[in-house]
């Protein structure tokens, strides 16, 4: 298995063209092609010839290879595309804003190409945010985005496009809707598939038209045989739903996946606001073309603000893989997920929808929709789920924003990418959140295995790990706590201040149950580190209430990054050893805490914790308690070939074949005439 670096993802080396089985064959420019050995009058011999030759040849079958790994369809160098003014503001464009007076870093080449992660999805150039369209299509997983392909930053934004076997791998392909038409002129903006029951996909997507009134449109493929879906034909009838007059026209987007409701009709949500209600409206439709808006609300809850992105979907209280959109019955709950605009944090809730009355109820309304459980605690916004017929599973996708300044962002040419894919399900133990975990196709480039068998941590104890290079990691850890000791403690006095993550000073500050965790991307002297760590509090009845954290203060010296806590409580049930996984992948670090109860995302920039200069620890800072952890750690890396890329291995080895017999023959006249 071999890693993909940074270098290999900065420096892509084709353009895709046709080809004959999905419609595209990378092709090899000039530059690319090995060079010709010299005339020259010394002849060689036949082994040093042989032997370049076949050095030339093992060049072409590798370029062959690895240019499919990262495409690049973009020309960066291009002049950039008039922008239409007013470009509508306020929707997506870069919301992390560092303090007035912040001093900027001297960032090098060095440090801001190590940015570049190796097996979260990118684009490789300019900036991009929501996930949008995800679908499994005739064998390739489908993965459109928001995508502003003049710069690093927000703009006019279109629908990128990539294909992928098995969502680790990805080739990239042409942008597959511009700004086109009066109705998206200033953006292609968010929306989702529905796959028909004859397999026709249809799209449904928000445009922001050249008035900036956001409408829907619908889009199919161009030709359905396609398996990569290239081309994308929008509806003539566009824009088929315009903002109903008791909405502010701005405040009306990102339709839904729909499915079928038990009247035959389809049915799919947008979100939207009345004042600071969010709110999910429905609509049903036969022909995706004219629309009905249900009179009951799907939901609401006040003090909200633009529900973005809202995603709904079932799942099942008893089996532990996904379920289609329209499933309903017993034994099934349904999961509403808003995208607040105001604070960038996806919320969801869990509950009960009835199909007749188009209603969805949580649960607890004390933890309703904007109110209560994240997907995430750290960055993860804008969020969407498809269900995935290939495996039965419900897959999640989510746009990561940078937290860096935005000079970075355009010195370095790229902003954002997405989370891992993770498949989503109700936890069958709890009842009451949601387990997010990694698709089991990212352990197919885990290599090099190191374990550690119960490494005991007493209080106050840093443990080096010697695992390699470390900027590529799948880290495995479960900890064990001496149960005597926790029942001892005293439990928390009546009056104090409740923890939580950001609020306690991170990884640094000592207390009797914690902070024990493990430390990523961490230089030699510790100037530079990011903890993911368990703090345990005992509550005022004694009970014990676990936090996941992950701690940036320290991930930089540089100041102009984000150095945030970000953390929450997560759900540890009798007997459970506490457990966590923590995905490194350059400036990413992804936590799951208890199998995925509680999750965070950060994104980190070191500036000397990078490279072969970065490390990891195991820590307990806690005071009372010595923690026995056991760990697994992988490399993680993106082998050379994108699930498409076997297909070039055939016709390069013939090629190289009849390169050898092409120089063997020549050789021979030449031994002949002589
Ligand atoms: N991003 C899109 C909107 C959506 C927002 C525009 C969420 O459709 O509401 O890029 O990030």
């Amino acid at each position: 298995m071999t890693s993909q670096t940074s270098s290999d993802v900065e420096n892509p080396t084709h353009a895709p063209l046709l080809d004959d089985d999905y419609g595209y064959v990378p092709s090899l420019d000039a530059s690319d092609q090995p060079s010709q050995p010299q005339e020259t009058n010394r002849q060689p011999s036949k082994p040093v010839l042989l032997l370049i030759s076949g050095l030339l040849a093992i060049g072409l079958l590798v370029a062959l290879i690895v240019g499919n790994v990262r495409i690049e369809t973009h020309d960066n160098d291009a002049p950039l595309p008039e922008r239409r003014d007013p470009i509508e503001q306020g929707v997506s464009e870069k919301s992390f804003g560092l303090p007035p007076n912040v001093s900027s870093f001297s960032w090098t080449d060095d440090m801001l190409s190590w940015q570049m992660p190796a097996f979260h999805f990118t684009p490789g150039k300019n900036w991009m945010n929501d996930p949008n369209g995800p679908v499994f299509y005739k064998g390739w997983y489908h993965l459109f985005y928001q995508y502003s392909p003049a710069a690093p930053v927000w703009g006019l934004i279109v629908w990128g496009h990539a294909v992928s076997r098995d969502m680790v791998h990805w080739r990239h392909l042409p942008i597959a809707m511009e700004t086109d038409k009066w109705y998206d002129v200033n953006g292609v903006w968010t929306g989702s598939t529905t796959i028909l029951p004859n397999n026709e996909l249809v799209v449904l997507y928000t445009g922001s038209t050249n008035e900036s009134v956001q409408v829907q449109n619908l889009a199919y493929p161009a030709n359905p045989s396609d398996p990569l879906l290239v081309n994308w034909v929008k509806d003539p009838a566009n824009p088929v739903l315009v903002p109903p007059k008791w909405i502010n026209i701005k405040d009306f987007r990102d339709p839904t996946t729909a499915w079928l409701t038990p009247e035959g009709r389809w049915r799919m949500v947008i979100g939207t606001k009345v004042n600071r209600t969010g709110i999910a409206i429905l609509y049903d439709t036969d022909d995706f073309k004219s629309y009905d808006l249900l009179d009951t609300k799907l939901h609401q809850v006040d003090g909200t603000g633009m529900w973005e992105c809202v995603d709904f979907f079932p799942v099942s209280k008893n089996e532990s893989g996904g379920l289609d959109t329209g499933v309903i019955g017993p034994g099934i709950k349904h999961v509403l997920k808003a995208s607040m605009d105001d604070d960038r944090c996806d919320y969801y809730a869990i509950g009960d929808y009835n199909p007749k009355t188009g209603t969805w109820v949580p649960d607890n309304p004390k933890i309703d929709v904007g109110i209560g459980l994240r997907y995430d605690y750290g960055i993860y916004y804008a969020s969407k789920t498809f269900y995935d017929q290939n495996k039965e599973r419900r897959i999640l996708w989510s746009w990561i924003k940078e937290t860096d300044s935005e000079s970075s962002d355009i010195k370095k040419g790229w902003a954002s990418l997405m989370a891992v894919p993770r498949t989503v399900a109700l936890d069958p133990l709890t009842g009451s959140n949601l387990l997010q975990w990694p698709i089991e196709e990212l352990e197919n480039i885990r290599s090099n295995l190191n374990e550690f068998n119960e490494v005991k941590l007493e209080p106050g104890s840093l443990v080096p790990l010697n695992v390699g290079p470390t900027s590529q990691l799948d880290i495995m850890v479960e900890f064990e706590l001496d149960k005597k000791l926790t029942d001892s403690l005293l439990p928390l006095k009546a009056g104090s201040v409740p923890y939580n993550c950001a609020g306690h000073g991170g990884a640094g500050v000592r207390d009797a149950l914690g902070p024990f965790g493990v430390l990523v991307l961490a230089n030699k002297n510790l100037t530079e580190h990011t903890p993911a760590y368990f703090y345990i509090v005992k509550g005022k009845k004694g009970e014990l209430d676990t936090f996941f954290c992950i701690d940036q203060s320290r991930s930089s010296i540089a100041k102009d990054v984000d150095k945030s806590i970000y953390g929450s409580t997560v759900p540890v049930l009798e007997g459970e050893k506490l457990s966590m996984r923590i995905l490194v992948d350059h400036s990413i670090v992804e936590g799951y805490a208890q199998g995925g109860r509680s999750c965070i995302t950060s994104r980190v920039y070191p500036t000397e914790a990078i490279n072969d200069d970065a490390q990891i620890f195991l820590f307990n800072n806690a005071t009372s308690i010595t923690v026995t952890a056991s760990l697994k750690t992988w490399q993680m890396g993106v082998s050379s070939t994108n699930g498409s890329g076997w297909v070039w291995i055939g016709p390069s080895l013939i090629l190289v074949v009849v390169f050898f017999f092409v120089v063997w023959t020549w050789q021979n006249q030449r031994n002949n005439r002589s």
